[in-house]
């Protein structure tokens, strides 16, 4: 049997986790998916990781797939309880995902990394990939608003995305450090093959770019890198992606994604009925299906994006 291609997936939570959930049912793929954390924040005293949860939930097969988050076969016992008491209840914790929450948050006030924790728990629920958050380090995407400054859950949750965008900041990050297993990942020989997710570029794969080293070690890699377009046909498949594009002066397009991504990636993956970015520099194009309602869909996608990224891989130069 031949050895398996090391594939790197960047991912945010609810589209991202749909892609990586087919990459990790790929039998000749060792898979290492780098989190968004700068959606975390602290919430009635818990920890809370919501990309790292959906991507963990996809990939052990637990996620409410109609919700797009959190559990699923979830009651909301606790909700209840913490209404009645007149506690918070703008985000909504499921009983069993609060289960989640609670050991995190005892294993982090412990000393343990939030990666250490992210990978334990990833195995004890079975799952083959490796997850692993962006950085260790307080990372906190801040939405500047026409309603002032908010912190990312405020604005997404709490407000319904409501507020218009004016720019978008990843507090804490000029000072933070990749996650250890990143460096490992990209020494050599490094991976086969980077695959960006259809995550929200402005919300959820910058913060992991703007992590400094994160960027360089995409670019210094032999690897080719390909983004998975998160538009289809002029809109975004759920979330505020193309609202954002909006409010920031940007055309819902393809070309547009592929600028944002500039000289990072050498191909993307567009949507079968959009069309390929007509881009300054030759960027490798594939268009096929790439909205995922079943697991075969995303089996499926997975399965093209990679043999896509494989093949724009520059042979060895010997001598
Ligand atoms: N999203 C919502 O729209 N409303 C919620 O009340 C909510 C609660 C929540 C709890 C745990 C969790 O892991 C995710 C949760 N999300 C909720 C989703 C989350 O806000 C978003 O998926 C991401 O932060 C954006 O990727």
């Amino acid at each position: 049997m031949s050895a398996k291609r090391r594939i790197v997936a960047l991912s945010g939570g609810v589209g991202g986790a749909k892609l990586a959930q087919g990459l990790d049912m790929l039998d000749d793929v060792d898979l290492t998916i780098v989190v968004n954390t700068g959606d975390d924040f602290e919430h009635l005293g818990l920890m809370i990781s919501p990309d790292i949860d959906s991507v963990v939930y996809a990939l052990a097969g637990l996620s409410d797939v109609d919700r797009g988050w959190g559990r699923a076969d979830e009651s909301w016992h606790f909700m209840e309880e913490i209404r009645r008491l007149g506690g918070e209840d703008w985000f909504l914790l499921g009983d069993r995902d609060l289960a989640m929450h609670i050991a995190r948050t005892n294993a982090i006030r412990l000393g343990e990394p939030l990666s250490s924790f992210t990978l334990r728990i990833a195995r004890r629920l079975g799952i083959r990939a490796r997850i692993v958050p962006m950085t260790d380090d307080a990372v906190r995407t801040i939405i500047t608003s026409d309603e002032g400054r908010l912190a990312f859950q405020r604005y997404f949750v709490g407000l319904r995305c409501e507020p218009i965008v004016r720019s978008v900041d990843f507090e804490g990050a000029p000072s933070a450090r990749p996650v250890a297993e990143l460096e490992t990942e990209f020494a050599d020989p490094g991976p086969d093959a980077i695959i960006i997710c259809p995550s929200n570029p402005y919300l959820s794969i910058d913060p992991i770019l703007s992590i400094p080293g994160i960027a360089d070690m995409l670019s210094a890699s032999h690897a080719p890198v390909v983004a998975v377009s998160p538009i289809i046909g002029g809109q975004a498949v759920k979330g505020p992606t193309a609202k954002i594009m909006n409010e920031l002066g940007l055309a819902v397009t393809n070309d547009t994604i592929a600028g944002h991504y500039g000289d990072l990636i050498d191909g993307i993956v567009i949507d079968h009925g959009d069309r390929c970015p007509v881009a300054a520099s030759p960027l490798a194009c594939l268009s096929v299906p790439t909205l995922m309602h079943t697991v075969e869909d995303k089996v499926s996608l997975a399965r093209k994006t990679v043999d896509f990224a494989l093949s724009l891989s520059q042979p060895e130069r010997v001598g």
